[in-house]
């Protein structure tokens, strides 16, 4: 199979990740070979036994509802039919992390860019950028729940307006899309379950991060996550719990504008912290002072 095309690596406050070229490709289905489709069942298989009882039910069922297997490659075309029915979005093929502004202006459109290329064998249990595993089985699935995706537009929506205003309005918008869409936890029949999906693609970390006494678990709250940094190399120190997608469209109605302004210069909260007036869930026994 052809590898990606890699246009540079952006230095970003996560570190160096390459950003590539932005245009959109069709998926290369029939390149796929045979290590290809056997990475995929093989992730597919794993996080499926691990996801049950620890992944939300809107997950779980709608990964089932796109047709999604382990037997090979979903094609993108079969999902688009599906997803557009339920919810208007579309999978378009990209080459992988994308400039920020087209990322928003794609989700701003309910266009979710899916990486066309997957990991190599040798990869399976790591990958430093997302590939198609993560963004297919990790990503797209809640796609099909109403209210998530009007909650991933509307973030698109509010990036597109953010990009004008200077990098710090943009990290602050980064952290929400980590610790929600990549890294969230939702209350569920009075559980905590999985809807992240850096969380659901990775095998690790759907368990460390329910079961694990290390993290901690504090309630969603937009500007405390606007503020509180993270690492992209290690499980998080601290996941977010929302009560309900509800709360994530009620969180990004009002306008951002004053929000940045009003956190613009406030330094960044460390990782591993809880603070005085979090709503605890869990209280990690990681250090959780790190600087
Ligand atoms: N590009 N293809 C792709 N996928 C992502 O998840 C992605 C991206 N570019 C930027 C980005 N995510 C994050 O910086 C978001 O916080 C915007
Ligand atoms: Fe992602």
């Amino acid at each position: 199979m052809s590898t990606p095309r890699r246009v540079e690596n952006l230095h970003t406050d996560k570190g160096k990740v390459p950003v590539y070229a932005t245009g959109i490709v069709e998926q290369p289905w029939d390149d796929y070979d045979a290590a290809d489709h056997t990475t995929w069942g093989t992730l597919y298989r794993r996080q499926r036994a691990l996801l049950a009882g620890r992944a939300c039910d809107e997950f779980l069922q709608a990964q089932d509802v796109m047709g999604m297997s382990p037997q090979a490659i979903p094609r993108y075309r079969e999902l688009n039919a599906v997803l557009g029915q339920a919810t208007g979005w579309q999978l378009v093929g990209v080459e992988g992390l994308l400039p920020e502004l087209d990322f928003f202006q794609h989700l701003a459109a309910r266009r979710f860019p899916v990486t066309w290329w997957i990991r190599r064998p040798e990869q399976i249990d790591y990958i430093a950028e997302p590939d198609l595993f993560h963004d297919l089985f990790g990503h797209v699935p809640l796609l099909m729940d109403p209210m998530f995706a009007d909650y991933m537009q509307a973030y698109g929506r509010g990036g597109v307006k953010a990009h004008g205003l200077g990098a710090e309005a943009l990290q602050n918008l980064a952290r929400l899309y980590w610790y929600t869409v990549e890294f969230g936890l939702v209350r569920q029949r009075g559980e905590l379950r999985i809807y992240g999906a850096g969380i659901v693609s990775s095998g690790g970390e759907s368990v460390h991060a329910l079961e694990s006494a290390a993290p901690n678990h504090v309630g969603f709250d937009l500007e405390r996550i606007m503020r509180t940094g993270y690492r992209i190399d290690s499980y998080q120190e601290t996941y977010f719990v929302i009560d309900s997608f509800e709360q994530l469209i009620q969180a990004t109605r009002p306008d951002f504008a004053p929000i940045y302004a009003r956190l613009a210069g406030l330094p960044a909260i460390a990782p591993g912290l809880v603070l005085a007036d979090d709503r605890v869930f869990q209280r990690g026994t990681g250090n959780g002072d790190d600087a």
